[in-house]
């Protein structure tokens, strides 16, 4: 898999690369010289492609991590690298993190990509278009403190685009819809708000939907793979199959990921209540505290439904999400603990002083 390392990039600096104060206080005076900060653009079986602000390295990883590869190192994150080994020492802390829960029977949580500032959550106008799929993904960027922006593909083969369209902005007020052609320039100029310098966008959704098309009219040349989708159901055929962190024109950053085929969330029930807080509003007005809207006396959400207010689908999409986050795995409970016990700020603040005091 060495040969989709070495194209020549351009050299960036580290703000280009995505570099933040938050990153640079995790450093400590006490490090090696040979000790750089670097991300990670490719995640291979026993190699990272890392980019430095001089170099791209082929980097190996300390027996501690290449064990668990996928759940603790994603495309995206900033390691600090010792370029006399090009070796990674260890993975800074993440800014944000989208992780899903492994296929099967284990709750192993999965590490997606890592420091994303926006999610483009990708379906079409077509049969792939699925209201119950798209909160899941919502809860997936509330859970990883990513921005959503639903990108609907495929608006120039579907004169009905303003129903999907419609459709979302219903389900999702808050959420920004951008309609396109995938494959026109102009089009995917929709876009640009989200693709400054040094911004890092990851893009999801099942296989067929146009991701990788998106990344190359973004790139404006034919890199990603794509494939035409099945005529009968809309299906796609899997054609990327790793994840891999491409810069484009602009100084921004694409993470183009292979089409999911099942997404197990891994979030808490905080994160589903966000996604679902038009719900989780009406019921503080049911009748009782403990209201299964299920047939209930006094039940505002049923109420709210039998108006037409609510759609049907839209609780039975919620207690569905609401059950899954039975299966969030420890890290997410032991992290939602520690940002309960500190707060951001104060933590950061902290960690600041501390730098601070090394160095006075
Ligand atoms: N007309 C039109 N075709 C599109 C659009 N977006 C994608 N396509 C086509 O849809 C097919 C699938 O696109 P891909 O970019 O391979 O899809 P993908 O999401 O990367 O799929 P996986 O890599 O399998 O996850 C290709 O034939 C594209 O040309 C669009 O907006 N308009
Ligand atoms: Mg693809
Ligand atoms: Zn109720």
């Amino acid at each position: 898999m060495l040969g989709v390392i070495s194209m020549a990039l351009p050299s960036f600096s580290l703000s280009q690369l995505g570099w933040r104060p938050f990153f640079s206080r995790q450093l400590t005076l006490d490090e090696p010289e040979t000790i750089v900060p670097g991300r990670v653009i490719g995640v291979h079986r026993s190699l990272l492609n890392v980019l430095t602000s001089a170099d791209e390295i082929a980097a190996t990883l300390p027996a501690s991590i290449a064990q668990s590869l996928s759940e603790s190192i994603a495309v995206g994150d900033w390691v600090a690298l010792d370029l006399s080994t090009s070796r990674v020492r260890r993975v800074l802390e993440r800014q944000s993190v989208i992780a899903r829960l492994a296929a099967g029977e284990r709750t192993q949580r999965q590490l997606i990509a890592a420091n994303v500032d926006t999610l483009f959550i990708v379906t079409s106008c077509n049969d792939d278009f699925n209201l119950s799929r798209l909160e899941r993904y919502f809860a997936l960027a509330v859970e990883a403190q990513v921005e959503p922006v639903v990108v609907l593909t495929k608006a120039d083969l579907n004169p009905t685009v303003d129903a999907y369209v419609d459709a979302l902005r219903d389900t999702a007020p808050n959420v920004i819809v951008a309609p396109v052609n995938a494959l026109s320039i102009e089009s995917v100029g929709a876009l640009r708000p989200w693709l400054a310098s040094g911004q890092t966008v990851a893009f999801v959704g099942s296989s067929g939907v146009g991701k990788s098309t998106l990344v190359n009219t973004l790139l404006g040349h034919q890199q990603q793979s794509t494939a035409g989708i099945r005529e009968d159901d809309s299906k796609g055929r899997h054609t990327t199959t790793h994840r891999q962190m491409l810069a484009l024109q602009s100084g921004a950053w694409v993470i183009d990921m292979p089409g999911m085929r099942e997404l197990k969330l891994d979030v808490g029930a905080e994160s589903v209540g966000e996604v679902f807080n038009d719900i989780e509003t009406l019921a503080m007005r049911c009748k009782f505290r403990d209201c299964a809207h299920q047939g209930d006396e006094g039940c505002a959400v049923l109420a709210a439904i039998e108006v037409g207010e609510l759609d049907e689908r839209r609780l039975a999409s919620y207690r569905k999400l609401l059950r899954e986050t039975a299966n969030a795995t420890r890290s997410i409970k032991e992290r939602r603990e520690r940002d309960r016990q500190f707060g951001k700020m104060a933590k950061s603040v902290m960690k600041q002083k501390r730098i601070d005091r090394g160095r006075g």
